[in-house]
């Protein structure tokens, strides 16, 4: 199972590489590095073994975040209407995106960053992507809210971009145009 200590962190060359394509079939190697990243999450929000193995809670990890710069991430997380998302995309791509941007009122963080870094960090409010399941299948889904967000930090890791790359550097917390922001506790 993934535990903390095979999280890399910032300052590691691998989070500022683009991950490669992977190819299909999958080897079972990269099978079980997709399961092993849902597994994490799912781990991670449960109050016991988050406990007990120390975990901080996550709603998405990405392959590079574990030293593995291939093109997969998992999500794990409840949508606007309390339905689970929870999936592992393979070469995910943004298709298309909406004008109207969003952000968190409380900003993000990332397992990779042991230190809080405040602002707002512009996101597209929805998005149209596409993946391919771990067993090849292709996959086209509309996200917005969180889910969307989530995607697109992910979907930086495999970019080797990091989330306070897009807070404005000489006011964190300046005005984000055309945008709805999105209440997070
Ligand atoms: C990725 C997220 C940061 C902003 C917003 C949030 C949490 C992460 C980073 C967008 C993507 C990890 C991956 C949470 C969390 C709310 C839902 C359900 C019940 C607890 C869980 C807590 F844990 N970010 N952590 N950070 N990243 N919401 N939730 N809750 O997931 O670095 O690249 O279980
Ligand atoms: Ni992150």
């Amino acid at each position: 199972m993934i535990l903390m200590d095979n999280v890399i962190r910032e300052g590691h060359p691998t989070l500022r590489t683009r991950a490669k394509e992977l190819t299909f079939p999958l080897s079972p190697e990269d099978k079980k590095l997709g399961q092993d990243l849902l597994e994490f999450l799912i781990n991670s929000q449960d109050p016991v073994l988050s406990e007990k193995y120390n975990l901080r809670s996550g709603i998405g990890i990405a392959a590079p975040q574990i030293n593995e710069s291939k093109r997969m991430f998992a999500l794990h997380l409840p949508d606007d209407n309390d339905n689970q998302i929870s999936f592992v995309a393979v070469n995910p791509k943004i298709v298309s995106h909406s004008v109207e941007n969003t952000y968190l009122t409380n900003g993000e963080g990332c397992l990779s960053v042991d230190r809080n870094v405040a602002g707002y960090v512009p996101r597209h409010a929805r998005i149209t992507v596409k993946f391919h399941t771990l067993d090849g299948e292709e996959k086209k889904m509309r996200l917005k809210g969180i889910p969307a967000i989530a995607f697109q930090h992910e979907l930086d890791h495999l970019n080797g971009v990091m989330f306070y790359d897009h807070i404005n550097e000489s006011n964190p917390f300046a005005d984000v145009p055309n945008s709805q922001p999105i209440e997070n506790n």
